[in-house]
């Protein structure tokens, strides 16, 4: 690469041309011509200008100003800590989706009723791959229950309802989703929030940017962490040094006990409708029906 010629370059010249090359990718334009810059007048303390918007906190509902917002996200963040190389594959080439937007707003539309979901998802084949997996993982989700006091068939029916078993992680690039969400007006500081932890779970090398592939709305890994929940709760339960919700099971296990310990459940106790540990439930997911979907799968699994 010419660049390479060039010697070193600094952070701002390296980061302008690589959000530029994405934002003439972005768009199908070509870039715009380069301009002169006006002579700057010389900085006055005198004077207390007001501060002009910041374009990090820029939001919109449509692809319009996207690659601008992306590029100043990249500034901050780079500000913040992270790494050019990692700011860089993150963000140097993502696109706004819409596709995500349209998931996002048929959010709202009618629900299915707890018979429908059921019928839909605790069907025979995952009841019996669920007895399967018990029995593999029999050691593993024994140590994980001595540890956290979560019942290993309760586990097993969230990684099976989840992701079959890590099957079925989802197809979206977790950056360009968060990105795009992030933008979007609707829930833009909750998701420049998840887009930050993204980074930074790059940033530590729990996971390469590029292998971090999930559902529409970012949730990552066999149980479908979104990446603020991976920062707090995860852990490294098979000893390799890294937190790898997306290729360990014992990790992603151990991290979704985590989790729920962590929001207090109580060992040993019940965990059906009423129950204080159905409440926790709810930090996992607030739909009562899919809560009480995990509680008859995980129900059924138990029964011999
Ligand atoms: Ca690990």
């Amino acid at each position: 690469m010419a660049s390479e010629r060039n010697g070193a370059r600094g952070r701002g010249a390296a980061w302008a041309a690589f959000v530029a090359a994405a934002i003439a990718a972005g768009c199908g334009a070509p870039p715009p011509a380069p301009r002169p810059s006006p002579p700057r007048p010389p900085p006055r303390s005198d004077v207390e200008l007001p501060p002009g918007p910041d374009p990090a906190e820029a939001c919109g509902d449509t692809a319009a100003g996207f690659d601008d917002w992306v590029a100043a996200f990249g500034e901050r963040a780079m500000a913040q800590g992270i790494s050019e190389d990692v700011a860089r594959r993150a963000l140097g080439r993502v696109a706004y989706d819409p596709g995500v937007i349209e998931l996002d707003r048929a959010q709202a539309g009618t629900r299915p009723t707890f018979e429908e979901y059921v019928k839909k998802r605790v069907t025979p084949a995952r009841l019996r791959r669920g007895k399967v997996m018990l029995e593999r993982h029999a050691e593993l989700f024994g140590r994980i229950t001595a540890r956290f006091g979560v019942p290993k068939e309760l586990l097993a029916a969230i990684w099976g309802l989840e992701t079959d078993f890590g099957d079925n992680q989802g197809s979206t690039p977790a950056v360009r989703a968060l990105a795009t969400l992030a933008w979007d007006c609707r829930r833009a500081p909750r998701f420049r929030a998840e887009l930050s932890s993204a980074l930074r779970l790059a940033q530590r090398g729990d996971v390469p940017v590029e292998r971090m592939i999930g559902a529409w709305a970012g949730e990552l890994g066999q149980t479908q962490f979104l990446p603020s929940s991976w920062e707090k709760f995860g852990i490294d339960f098979d000893g390799d040094g890294r937190v790898d919700l997306v290729g360990s099971s014992a990790d992603a296990l151990g991290s979704t006990a985590n989790y729920l310990a962590g929001y207090g459940w109580r060992a040993g106790e019940p965990y059906g409708e009423g129950s204080a540990n159905f409440a926790v439930l709810s930090e996992w997911n607030k739909s009562e029906t899919y809560r009480k979907t995990i509680v008859l799968y995980a129900s059924k699994l138990k029964a011999k």
